[in-house]
């Protein structure tokens, strides 16, 4: 045997035996937790470069979802099933999928442990599990979307088809819309199917017998002051009463009861309201396997911590994160995983190659603002929550050609471009339609 082979076969011995579970590490030289927006967008890339066998993601569910549909599905304009693709035809075929949850990251022999006690080690790692949503934080949730046909929830795949047989229920009372006191994905997503109810159910008749309330754990109605500027408008059209700082904490289904902390009171004060149609967002946090894990690699709120522009972990320079699981401060949605995944792919590329990263994403994010059946507010903004516009016409005005590229264009973009890693967001767009103009 040639030394060389001899060496070779010796790292396969020491990586096969030094698994305490008795099982095999395998090796991959790019490993993604994660087959969401951000993994799957960056898996194709990788797997477009790397080609087969280099690439492993570790992702557990079935399908993968469109969920930036589930508002639609919730008002009734499309189907849950529009939103699903199996996982196995959205994950790249050069790549090796481990259908297993990761358990446990080892950042400092390069290893993760996934459910099944398998250990997988890697040259370089990309984490992208999203953001946990949290219905048992709030008492009596879980039991009340199982057993009230009125409390629904756009934010779960198991619940967001009762939303729709809600609205059509509905025959009048206090109808209330909450905001979780945590960060959330789609900030927007709490209000956009308050509006759409309230066209609802004004085309139903029942909206002169009732009270929407919009009970928000925030002191604004949104983040970015120019859009907040135009929501307040819609909501004193629609009639719709904004409550600030009040973050649901119990629902009590057999009273029908929902009761929210007020969070400016220091004496930690109640206040209950009757409803009679709840939509809730639930609390959400980074993942428990983030959260929870031994090593160094989140910052103190278990949200995986790294450089902001660059997307290269702070402290491990072989891993990388993107989307909802991550530090970065802005806005959690699929438009801001468009903007980052082409970054993050550049980063991963030069550390590949011994450079620095030098990207520098801007925070770029998006929120469709669905304001009605016919209407939406494209919301773009960057970290400052400055306004990034696409097109060369005031996008904080409601329009129905926003709402046609919301509906109708948007769902293509991400099923064949984005998820193909072939779309790093609009910047390239804007740029050409604001030729002559500041930004
Ligand atoms: P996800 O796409 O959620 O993917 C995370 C993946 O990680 C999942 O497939 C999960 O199964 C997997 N995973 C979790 N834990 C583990 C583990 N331990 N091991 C392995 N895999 C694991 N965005 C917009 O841009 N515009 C919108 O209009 C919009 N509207 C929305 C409306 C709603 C109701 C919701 C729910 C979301 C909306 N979003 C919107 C947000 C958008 O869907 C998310 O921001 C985006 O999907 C985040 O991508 P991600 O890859 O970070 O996470
Ligand atoms: C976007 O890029 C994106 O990802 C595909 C979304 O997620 C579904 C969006 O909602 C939006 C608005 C964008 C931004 C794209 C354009 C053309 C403004």
């Amino acid at each position: 045997m040639s030394s060389r082979a001899g060496r070779a076969l010796f790292v396969q011995l020491v990586r096969k035996y030094s698994n305490a579970s008795g099982k095999d590490v395998k090796h991959y030289k790019l490993v993604i937790a994660g087959g969401g927006t951000g993994g799957c967008s960056v898996a194709a890339r990788a797997c477009r470069a790397l080609g087969a066998g280099k690439v492993a993601v570790i992702e557990p569910a079935e399908y993968h979802y469109y969920q930036p549909m589930w508002t639609l599905v919730g008002a009734g304009i499309k189907k849950v099933d529009q939103s699903a693709m199996p996982m196995s035809e959205v994950l790249p075929k050069q790549c090796d999928r481990h259908k297993e949850h990761v358990s446990a990251f080892d950042p400092d022999n390069n290893t993760v442990t996934l459910s099944n006690g398998q250990k997988i080690s890697y040259d370089y790692l990309v984490i992208a599990l999203g953001i946990q949503i949290n219905l048992h934080k709030v008492d009596g949730l879980v039991e009340a979307l199982k057993a009230d046909p009125m409390v629904c929830c756009n934010y779960v795949r198991d619940t967001v088809e009762k939303t729709y047989p809600a609205l059509q229920k509905f025959q009048g009372g206090t109808a209330i819309f909450t905001f979780p006191n945590t960060p959330i994905k789609c900030a927007g997503a709490p209000q956009k199917i308050m509006y759409l109810a309230d066209e609802f159910w004004r085309k139903n008749g029942v909206r002169d017998k009732t009270e929407i309330l919009y009970n928000t754990s925030l002191g604004v109605i949104f983040g970015v002051k120019k859009y907040a500027a135009s929501l307040l408008e819609v909501a004193k059209k629609k009639d719709i009463k904004v409550n600030y700082k009040r973050n649901l904490v119990a629902v009590d289904h057999n009273k029908k009861l929902a009761t929210f902390k007020l969070l400016e009171s220091e004496s930690g004060e109640e206040e209950t309201y009757k409803y009679d149609f709840l939509h809730v967002a639930p609390p959400m946090s980074a993942p428990d396997t983030l959260k929870n894990s031994t090593s160094p690699i989140t910052d103190a709120a278990g949200f995986l911590d790294v450089n902001k522009e660059t997307l290269q972990h702070n402290k491990y320079p072989n891993i990388f994160g993107l989307g909802d699981c991550t530090s970065v401060p802005t806005s959690k949605t699929a438009a801001a995983v468009a903007g980052q995944n082409k970054i993050l792919y550049r980063s991963l590329k030069q550390v590949m190659a011994g450079q620095s990263p030098d990207g520098q994403y801007d925070g770029y994010t998006s929120c469709p603002l669905i304001t009605g059946y016919h209407s939406c507010i494209l919301a773009e903004f960057d970290f400052d929550g400055q306004p990034l516009e696409t097109f060369p016409f005031n996008q904080g005005k409601e329009r129905r050609s926003m709402l046609h590229l919301k509906r109708d264009v948007m769902p293509e973009m991400y099923w064949r471009m984005l998820l193909t890693g072939r779309w790093g967001g609009p910047k390239p767009y804007r740029k050409i339609m604001h030729l002559g103009m500041s930004r």
